[in-house]
């Protein structure tokens, strides 16, 4: 029995350091196989570059009321004048109704907005200027309320989610999804550029310039070619790759141009087709452009079903009504605005943001 105790405890001796050992390479294996599997996740996008990260944090409201000072300065110039007569007569509607078309409101939204102010006047609960000004803020807040701005982004999807960018010849198309492609990196997704727009060679190198800015990856196509293939193919190596998100590019067009806006509309069916989904269509419109943008959304939503309005170079705009035109007249949601060249110059379309900026 001695013999056997003295066995047994020679044995533990010999075997713990051996168990030990075991245990070691067990750990040390699976936390191998981890950072293997982790790392093979992540595989396909570099990491997020850290200074993206800092770039694309939310611009704050005193810095996108500096950008919009231009259309705030055409806005509230006109405004302000119907705020120097004493009581509120024909000429304070005729100065009012001029500030909002000049500021590019359009004809059926600047009656829609002063419609039921005139009313509020006729039954006397507003009589000072002042009033009237408040109550038009109030009533121009609430044109734009109605509308839901996030990004679609089906994260329970298998496949890559798609977001389709058109628009007409350089309203903003690449250099957004460049900042688009940074923002959703910093979010943390991984994120594939297709270079859909094949009518220049430059336009695809503009694109390569984005994805190394933002850490993404491209597919490109050969120049001339069908753009619908190149986004199909983008599509796939993202599926193959497991990445998250792809933004497809598309060449500039006019939105009267019937066999070009045919070519979109195949895009869109194809991109449809693949192993993604199309989560959102986003049109983007260059602000300056003013009522004009109408008529583009229209033509384009007939084509690619609009998800919606990116609408860029507010900065230098002083057409900033053409956001009211846009939400109240084709029930698009402006999504995002762009209000400058560079990577961090793209925000959240916030409607009291905006409003707020442009009466102050
Ligand atoms: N100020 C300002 N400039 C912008 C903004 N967005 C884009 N731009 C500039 O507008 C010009 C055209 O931009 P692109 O992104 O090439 O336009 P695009 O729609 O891709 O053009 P095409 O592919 O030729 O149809 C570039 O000089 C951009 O830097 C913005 O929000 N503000
Ligand atoms: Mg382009």
């Amino acid at each position: 029995m001695l013999a056997l105790n003295i066995f047994a405890q020679q044995v533990a001796a010999d075997t713990a350091p051996k168990v030990f050992l075991v245990l070691a390479l067990l750990v040390s294996l699976f936390g191998f196989g981890t950072i293997v599997v982790g790392r093979r996740t992540r595989e396909p996008v570099s990491e997020i570059p850290s200074q993206i990260a800092t770039q694309t944090a939310v611009k704050s409201a005193e810095s996108v009321r500096d950008r919009l000072s231009k259309a705030r300065d055409a806005f509230t110039g006109a405004i302000s004048i119907a705020l120097t007569h004493s009581s509120i007569t024909q000429q304070t509607w005729d100065e009012l109704e001029e500030a909002l078309l000049r500021a590019d409101v359009g004809v059926a939204t600047t009656a829609r907005v002063l419609g039921p102010l005139r009313e509020l006047v006729k039954i006397k609960q507003i009589t000072e200027p002042r009033d009237l000004i408040s109550a038009l803020r109030k009533e121009m807040t609430a044109q734009l309320s109605q509308n839901i701005r996030e990004l679609n982004f089906d994260a329970s999807l298998k496949a890559p989610n798609i977001w389709l960018v058109v628009g007409v010849n350089g309203a903003g198309k690449t250099t957004t999804i460049g900042k688009l492609s940074a923002q959703q990196r910093a979010l943390g997704r991984s994120v594939l550029l297709a270079a859909g727009d094949t009518f220049r060679a430059a336009a695809g190198e503009q694109l390569e310039t984005w994805a190394t800015r933002s850490g993404a990856e491209i597919v490109r196509g050969a120049e001339g070619g069908d753009p619908s293939s190149v986004i199909f193919d983008g599509i796939a190596r993202a599926t193959s790759r497991n990445i998250d998100l792809v933004l497809a590019d598309t060449a500039g067009r006019l939105q009267n141009n019937t066999n070009l806006m045919e070519e979109l509309a195949k895009v869109r069916r194809v991109a449809d087709k693949g192993s993604g989904k199309v989560t959102e269509v986003l049109l983007v419109i260059d602000a300056t452009t003013g009522q004009n943008g109408l008529t583009q959304a229209k033509q384009f939503s007939l084509a690619t079903q609009v998800t919606g309005v990116v609408l860029t170079k507010l900065d230098g705009s002083a057409k900033g009504g053409i956001v009211f035109a846009i939400e109240t007249e084709l029930g698009i949601p402006i999504k995002l605005v762009g209000l400058g060249e560079t990577i961090d110059d793209l925000v959240a379309f916030d409607a009291a943001e905006f409003v707020s900026a442009l009466f102050n």
